[in-house]
């Protein structure tokens, strides 16, 4: 039994195969039992456009706020225990997929490493995380790039839509 002391992490969901309101709904699931942590919430389930290569089919994306005495590493090769559970082929880097879980915060922890960078080095700019994520955490604050509600005022939210409710 781990002692360390519980931190707060948030994690995108995305998918654009396979049903994918079906793939978020179980990947909810999945979160919701993951080993030393707590789901604590989970966003809207969002339709948005493919940003990125053209000619892909739309994503689905939510954002989930969880509490966690896993390490962000630890945490990482759950997630993408669940990815793997969820017939996730690792094939081009911005390809379609059944499920892509991202750790988008853990804690107020930055770092760089090869396997993992914290804040997720993307998610400042991109619509269908910044909606999704002020859902759940209205006040966050991204370390290095500041209050998501201001973040939000600069980009645009052209396609997004919510499909269903948490
Ligand atoms: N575009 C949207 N709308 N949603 C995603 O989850 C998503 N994920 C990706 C790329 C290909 C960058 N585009 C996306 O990995």
């Amino acid at each position: 039994m781990s002692t360390a002391a519980y931190e707060r992490a948030y994690v995108g969901l995305g998918s654009n195969l396979a049903d994918p309101l079906t793939q978020l709904r179980r990947a909810i699931k999945a979160l919701a039992q993951l080993p030393d942590t707590c789901l604590l919430s989970y966003s809207s389930l969002y339709s948005s456009p493919a940003e990125g290569p053209d000619g892909q089919p739309d994503y689905l994306n939510a954002v989930a706020e969880l509490e966690t005495r896993l390490s962000p590493l630890d945490l990482l090769d759950a997630l993408q225990g669940i990815e793997d559970a969820q017939g996730r082929s690792r094939g081009l880097r911005w390809g379609a997929r059944t499920l892509d879980l991202d750790l988008l915060l853990w804690g107020r922890q930055e770092q760089s490493s090869a396997r993992l960078k914290l804040p997720h080095p993307e998610m400042h700019q991109r619509a269908f995380v910044l909606v999704p994520l002020r859902e759940v955490a209205s006040a966050l604050e991204i370390p290095g790039h500041g209050l998501v509600t201001k973040l939000l005022d600069a980009i645009s939210r052209v396609g997004l839509r919510v499909v269903a409710l948490p």
